[in-house]
């Protein structure tokens, strides 16, 4: 059976992206959940993938246990996609459909949102070019006032507001330049059962709309950046 329930073809690669709090794991897991009951084969995978070597390292840089100079890091949350991009490759290929809790554009926007003058954006986006690029790509959507309402930061880097409203700049621009990606903006400050509504329209849309017949692209360099 085929991602979509019929015979042959591949599976669709989707990605959910968006700030701290902006409800992606539940939602990922949620919409894992639904495309296994309606029958079709699905896997949820998030990034960073902490049980790796590679993740173990990032995760203890997350929790502040470590310190690490900001393109060492930065390449190693890349190196812990591209040591799981072929298993990426190999379940669309063999018709599952792959859901991915943060990817590339997390990479890129949360390393240049510190502010180190020799790790632009341009520079963040480099490592990531020849990796699965996804079908679709959701966008949760949420304002720091609606972040705030739900409950305060975690006690990992990256988790405070002066980042956080840098980071939501940063995908702004990002997700503006993208030109040949299927970006999806999603209001995630609506109830929950909403969000996954919205979210179920433009996945099965992406299924219906993959090609059996094309693979799975390539991220590419982005212009303007
Ligand atoms: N993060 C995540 C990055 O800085 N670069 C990346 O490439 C990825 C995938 O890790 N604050 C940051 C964003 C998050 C943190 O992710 C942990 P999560 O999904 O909150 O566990
Ligand atoms: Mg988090």
């Amino acid at each position: 059976m085929a991602a979509d329930g019929t015979r042959g073809g591949r599976g669709a690669l989707i990605v959910v992206e968006g700030l701290d709090r902006a409800g992606k794991s539940s939602q990922c897991e949620f919409l894992h959940k639904s495309l296994q009951e309606s029958g079709r084969s699905a896997k949820y995978i998030r990034f960073p993938d902490r049980t790796t070597a590679i993740g173990k390292l990032i995760d203890s840089y997350l929790r502040g246990q470590s310190q690490l100079d900001d393109h060492s890091i930065h390449l190693l949350f890349s190196a812990n996609r591209w040591e799981i991009a072929q298993s990426i490759e190999s379940d669309i290929a063999g018709g599952t459909n792959v859901i991915i809790d943060r990817y590339s554009y997390s990479g890129a926007v949360y390393s240049a949102a510190k502010g180190n003058p020799s790790l632009n954006l341009g520079w963040a986006w480099e490592p990531e070019i020849g990796l699965p690029k996804p079908d679709l790509c959701i966008f949760l959507s949420i304002s720091s006032e609606e972040a705030a309402k739900r409950g305060g930061f975690g006690g990992e880097r990256y988790e405070n507001e002066a980042m956080q409203s840098r980071v939501r700049e940063l995908f702004s621009s990002v997700f503006g330049m993208q030109r040949n990606t299927n970006i999806q903006t999603i209001d995630a400050g609506k109830s929950f059962e909403e969000v996954s509504q919205d979210i179920s329209m433009v996945v099965n849309e992406c299924i219906a709309r993959v090609d059996p017949a094309s693979p799975l692209g390539k991220l590419e360099s982005i212009h303007g950046l």
